[in-house]
């Protein structure tokens, strides 16, 4: 039984939603919603969340991302960029793919970070997106200190979410969760 979400609201109408879990069961209403894919920039899978993804979703979610125009050879969607796909065998409707910074090459990682959590905000607006979920982008293979991204994932949230009912975070391990919790906790208090 996985827990129950920690719930701290955005504004009067928008909640934020902390929880432990795989981010590919969560859906809400299975068409308002959306998981956020942490990929990397030619956005045909890989591995951590992005392979599990994909696995989720069948082989209609990578032919869906064949047909996203490449902006320059073999890249799809640049850092701190996003792009919508439908989510196919996923229980939730769609998939919003970003790429974050790779923590130890990006020049500036705060600032593609900040990006990569605002553009999948404004494509799920676009989209009438009324509920999306993302994982801790960047905190796995590309390296990203969880304390630093939590800074960036909430205070981005806060900025840019309220327009949607609910932004859930989703998040896999017992570390990410408690310092997601913690920075929620310090930057949302009123
Ligand atoms: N549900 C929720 N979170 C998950 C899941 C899941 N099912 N699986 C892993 N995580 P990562 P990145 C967590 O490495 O750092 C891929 O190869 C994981 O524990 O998935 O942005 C892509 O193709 C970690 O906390 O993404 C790119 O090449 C978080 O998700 C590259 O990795 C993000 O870890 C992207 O690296």
């Amino acid at each position: 039984m996985a827990d129950l979400p920690t719930q701290l609201a955005l504004s009067p109408t928008s909640s934020l939603k902390i929880q432990k879990g795989d981010i590919t069961k969560w859906f809400v209403d299975g068409s308002s919603d959306a998981i956020v894919n942490p990929a990397n920039e030619r956005m045909l899978g890989g591995g951590g969340a992005d392979g599990a993804i994909h696995r989720a979703a069948g082989p209609e979610l990578v032919a869906a991302c064949y047909k996203v125009p490449e902006v320059r050879p073999g890249i799809r969607c640049p850092t701190g960029e996003a792009r919508i796909t439908q989510g196919f065998k996923l229980p939730a409707a769609h998939v919003i793919h970003t790429v974050g910074p790779i923590y130890d090459v990006d020049s500036n990682p705060e600032a593609s970070l900040k990006s990569a959590y605002a553009n999948c905000l404004s494509l799920a607006k676009e989209n009438n997106v009324q509920y999306i979920a993302f994982p801790a982008i960047s905190c796995g293979v590309f390296g990203y200190p969880y304390d630093e991204a939590a800074t960036v994932a909430i205070s981005t949230v806060k900025e840019f979410g309220k327009d949607l009912k609910e932004v859930h975070f989703v998040l896999f391990s017992d570390d990410i969760y408690n310092v997601w919790l913690n920075k929620a906790n310090e930057l949302l208090q009123n």
